[in-house]
């Protein structure tokens, strides 16, 4: 049976994040993808790419979700940038009556646009306690903790951990490009497995769409019956590629190529899993 998943996310009209990002993703693993349309992310060229973000009445989120839910039986849900509190409460609320897996990508900042720090105390409570696995970066994860800046491997894992404890399922923190050193790392943790998960880093600069690439694949993962572990690993893997694939545009931030694990592969890329 085909696996279905549904993205509740911002449209990022530049095509490497957001649910452009969301929805190629999981065309790569085979599920089947819709996507509730939370704001819309624009660029001012005259302004050096400054990003706008238009958000959608609450009313009409509600429609979206109300009529894919209505549509198809979802065996996988995933939250991107959910723009406004009515929206990320409104999702919160449809999921305290259910128990499909949930990624929850909180979102609080686009790369190169203001904050939107003000969701925090609000995911921390109705969000992260739903999540079946939940993928800060390091500043997200900072800021969800109300902690300092997260500097070092050991700072990942204390946060991975202290997320966990705010009620989330299954925990993995980014280090991405943020955190030096030649690997790419992020670790995992679900209340019994911590896991250090590392690739050769294939980009210093950041990439757009990274992260929104990787919480839609570790939700096509999850869609298909994969551990949230397994789904880690295998989305790791095929965002390394997306990662090294990445295509040039005007806006100075590449763009994810989604499926250059499959057309574009680079060489060397290989996860490695280790238990700590
Ligand atoms: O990567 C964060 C992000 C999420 N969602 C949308 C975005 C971005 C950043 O560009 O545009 C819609």
């Amino acid at each position: 049976m085909v696996a279905r998943a549904l993205t509740i996310a911002g449209s990022d009209v530049s095509g490497g994040a957001g649910l452009e990002a969301d929805l190629k993703m999981f065309e790569e693993f085979g599920v089947f993808g819709t996507a509730v349309v939370t704001c819309i992310v624009t660029f001012d060229p005259e302004k050096d790419f400054e990003h706008a973000i238009d958000f959608m009445e609450t009313e009409v989120i509600a429609r979206q979700l109300k009529s894919a839910l209505a549509v198809h039986s979802f065996d996988a849900l995933k939250s991107g940038m959910l723009g406004t509190a009515e929206s990320a409460l409104q999702l919160a609320r449809y999921l305290e009556g259910n128990s499909l897996p949930y990624v929850f990508d909180p979102v609080l900042v686009c790369k190169g646009s203001g904050t939107m720090v003000d969701l925090k105390d609000l995911f921390v409570e109705n969000l992260v306690p739903q999540a079946t696995v939940i993928t800060p970066n390091l500043e997200e994860a900072a800021t969800l903790l109300g902690a300092e800046k997260l500097e070092t491997e050991a700072d990942l894992v204390e946060a991975a951990k202290a997320i966990h404890a705010l009620g989330a399922a299954g925990v993995v923190v980014k280090g991405g490009a943020r955190l030096d050193g030649d690997e790419a790392v992020d670790v995992f943790y679900d209340g019994y497995t911590l896991v250090r998960f590392s690739t050769p880093k294939v980009s210093d600069a950041l990439v757009n769409g990274a992260g929104c690439s990787f919480a839609s694949a570790i939700a096509a993962g999850l869609a298909q019956g994969a551990s949230a572990v397994d789904a880690v690993a295998e989305a790791k893997e095929v965002v390394t590629h997306a990662i090294a694939g990445r295509l040039p545009n005007a806006t100075g931030v590449p763009s994810t190529l989604h499926p250059a694990a499959r057309l574009y592969p680079a060489e060397g890329v290989a996860v490695t899993a280790r238990e700590l």
